[in-house]
C-alpha cells in the first residue's frame, strides 16, 4: 500500500507548524489585513471512519467529513483562512455563491490557489441566501482519492433567506468512497468501445454508513428542514425517507415557485434540495437511496422518534423524477442570445479514458464562450450521450426554461442532470463580469474534457499550465502507476 504510506497524517504534522507560521500570507486578496478571519479551513491528510473496522486514508477540512457547517450573513464581508497541508496546491470553491473570479475558487477562473504548506486568505461577501455548498476545485485525473472523490467538501448556509418555519434542520451530504477504475465493459457489456467507468465500494450521508452514526431523534408533530446536497464525484443519487413524504421548499437555494410533496428525489452530482418533512408517522425509518445495492453499501440514515423500537423500516419507492412540479407560471423572456452546446463522447476503447466534449472539444480546448454583461442568454444542452450530466455555472444561477419536454419557469438553479439523449435549455443573466467556468459536476466527465470558460467582455484569460497541473497530481498520487 505504498499510494497510502505517503499522506498518513502523522507525516505532514511533525514539521508544518513552524513553516505555517513563517507562510501565512497577510491578506492574499481583497486586502483583508489583520482581521480575524470569519472562517478557518485546513486542508490535511486524514483517516476517516466510515463505520467501526472501515476505514479510509482522505482528505478533510477541519479533520472532518463533511467539513464544518459554515454559517455566513448574507451581503456581508466574510474572511476565509484556507490552509494548505497537502504536497500539492489546493483551492476551495464556493458552489453556488456569486462572487468575484479571484476568490470563486477556481484557477482556470483567475483564483490564485494555496500553495503546499501554506495559508491564503480569501474575502467576499456571500450571496445569494440558502444552502449552498464548498469544495476543493482541483482535478483528479487517474488519481481517484483526490480531488471530488475526497472527503474536501461541506455546506454554506448563506443566512438571510429562510425556506419557512421548521423545528430542526438536519445537513445530509451524500458522498461514495473507494473509487476505482473499472473496464467499461463490465458495467457497459454491451458497449464494446467504452473505456475505464469508476466503481465504488461503499456510499455514505455524512461520512457514516447507515447504522453507525446517531440516528437523527426527531419526536411526532416536529417539522424537520433536511438539507440534502449530493457531494459525490460521480453518481447520480434518487434519495427517499420510507414511511414520510418530503416537501421540496429550495433547490440549488433558491426557493422554489411551488413547494410540492414527493416521495422520491432525484439529484446529480452538485445539486441541493431543502426539503421538509412532517413527522407524523412514529417508528425507526430509513432515509436512504433508492437503490437496494446502494443502500446496503451504506447509503442512508436513521430516523427515530422518541419512543420508537425496532428495526428501521424501509419501503421500496418507485423512481419517478419531475423538475416542472416545482415550477411557476410566469411568461419567460425571450433572450438576446443563444449559446448552443452539444455534449459528446469519444470512446477510450478497451484499457482507455473515455474523452467528453462540449461541440466536439474537450477542455482545455473547447471555445471560450463570449457574453456582454446585462444580456440574456439561454444556453441550449443538448446531450448526445447516454448518461445524464450534471452541469453547473458558475458565479450565476439560471432559470430552467425548458428540461427535456418540461417547460419548468421560474425554477432557478446552479446545477442540473441533464438526461441522457434530451435537451435542457437555461437562461442566465450576464450580470457578474469575470471569467466563469462551465462544467460538468460529474467528475470523471469535467477531468476528461467536459468543462467551458465564459469570458465577459474585458476578462483576461488566465494563464493555467494545465500540464504542469496534471503532473503535479500524477507524480504526488499516482504512484503505483
Ligand atoms: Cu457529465
Amino acid at each position: 500500500m505504498s499510494q497510502q504510506d505517503g499522506f498518513t497524517r502523522r507525516s505532514f504534522v511533525g514539521g508544518t507548524g513552524l513553516l505555517l507560521g513563517a507562510c501565512t500570507a497577510p491578506g492574499a486578496l481583497g486586502g483583508a489585513g489583520e482581521r480575524k478571519p470569519d472562517v478557518r479551513l485546513t486542508i490535511a491528510p486524514q483517516k476517516i471512519e466510515l463505520a467501526p473496522g472501515i476505514s479510509y486514508e482522505t482528505f478533510t477540512y477541519n479533520d472532518q467529513v463533511p467539513g464544518p457547517i459554515l454559517r455566513l450573513p448574507k451581503g456581508r464581508n466574510a474572511i476565509v483562512e484556507v490552509t494548505n497541508l497537502l504536497q500539492t496546491p489546493e483551492l476551495v470553491h464556493w458552489h453556488g455563491l456569486e462572487i468575484p473570479s479571484n476568490v470563486d475558487g477556481a484557477e482556470e477562473e483567475g483564483t490564485p490557489p494555496v500553495p503546499p504548506l501554506q495559508t491564503r486568505r480569501y474575502e467576499f461577501a456571500p450571496t445569494p441566501g440558502g444552502a449552498h455548498w464548498y469544495h476543493t476545485h482541483m482535478i483528479a485525473d487517474k488519481a481517484l482519492m483526490f480531488g471530488a472523490y475526497s472527503g474536501l467538501f461541506g455546506f454554506i448556509i448563506v443566512e438571510g433567506d429562510d425556506p419557512g418555519a421548521y423545528d430542526q434542520e438536519v445537513c445530509v451530504a451524500i458522498h461514495h468512497w473507494g473509487s476505482r477504475w473499472v473496464p467499461g465493459q463490465t458495467l457497459r457489456p454491451n458497449d464494446p468501445k467504452h473505456g475505464f467507468e469508476v466503481g465504488f465500494d461503499y456510499g455514505t450521508m455524512n461520512g457514516r454508513l447507515m447504522g453507525h452514526d446517531a440516528p437523527v431523534r426527531v419526536r411526532q408533530g416536529q417539522r424537520v428542514l433536511f438539507r440534502m446536497l449530493n457531494a459525490s464525484a460521480t453518481e447520480i443519487s434518487w434519495i427517499s425517507l420510507a414511511g414520510h413524504t418530503l416537501r421540496v421548499v429550495a433547490m440549488d437555494g433558491y426557493p422554489v415557485p411551488t413547494p410540492c410533496e414527493i416521495d422520491v428525489l432525484m439529484m446529480g452530482p452538485g445539486e441541493r434540495a431543502d426539503v421538509i418533512v412532517e413527522m407524523n408517522n412514529p417508528g425507526k425509518w430509513i432515509l436512504g437511496s433508492t437503490d437496494d445495492k446502494e443502500r446496503e453499501r451504506g447509503m442512508g440514515m436513521i430516523i427515530e422518534y422518541a419512543g420508537a423500537t425496532g428495526a428501521p423500516q424501509w419501503t421500496p419507492v418507485k423512481r419517478t423524477w419531475s423538475f416542472q412540479r416545482f415550477a411557476g407560471a410566469r411568461a419567460v423572456p425571450e433572450p438576446d442570445e443563444r449559446i448552443e452546446l452539444t455534449i459528446g463522447r469519444i470512446p477510450g476503447g478497451p484499457g482507455g479514458y473515455n474523452m467528453w466534449t462540449i461541440n466536439g472539444k474537450s477542455w482545455p480546448e473547447t471555445d471560450r464562450i463570449h457574453v456582454e454583461k446585462g444580456k440574456r442568454y439561454r444556453i441550449v444542452y443538448n446531450n448526445q450521450t447516454d448518461l445524464g450530466h450534471p452541469m453547473h455555472l458558475h458565479r450565476h444561477h439560471f432559470e430552467v426554461v425548458r428540461w427535456d419536454k418540461e417547460y419548468c419557469p421560474g425554477l432557478m438553479k446552479d446545477t442540473i442532470n441533464v438526461k441522457p439523449f434530451t435537451t435542457a435549455e437555461l437562461d442566465f443573466v450576464a450580470h457578474n463580469p469575470g471569467p466563469t467556468l462551465i462544467h460538468c459536476h460529474q467528475a470523471k466527465h469535467q477531468d476528461y474534457g467536459m468543462m467551458a470558460l465564459m469570458l465577459y467582455e474585458g476578462d483576461v484569460e488566465p494563464k493555467v499550465d494545465h500540464t504542469a497541473m496534471h503532473r503535479a497530481i500524477t507524480e504526488a498520487y499516482c504512484r503505483e502507476g
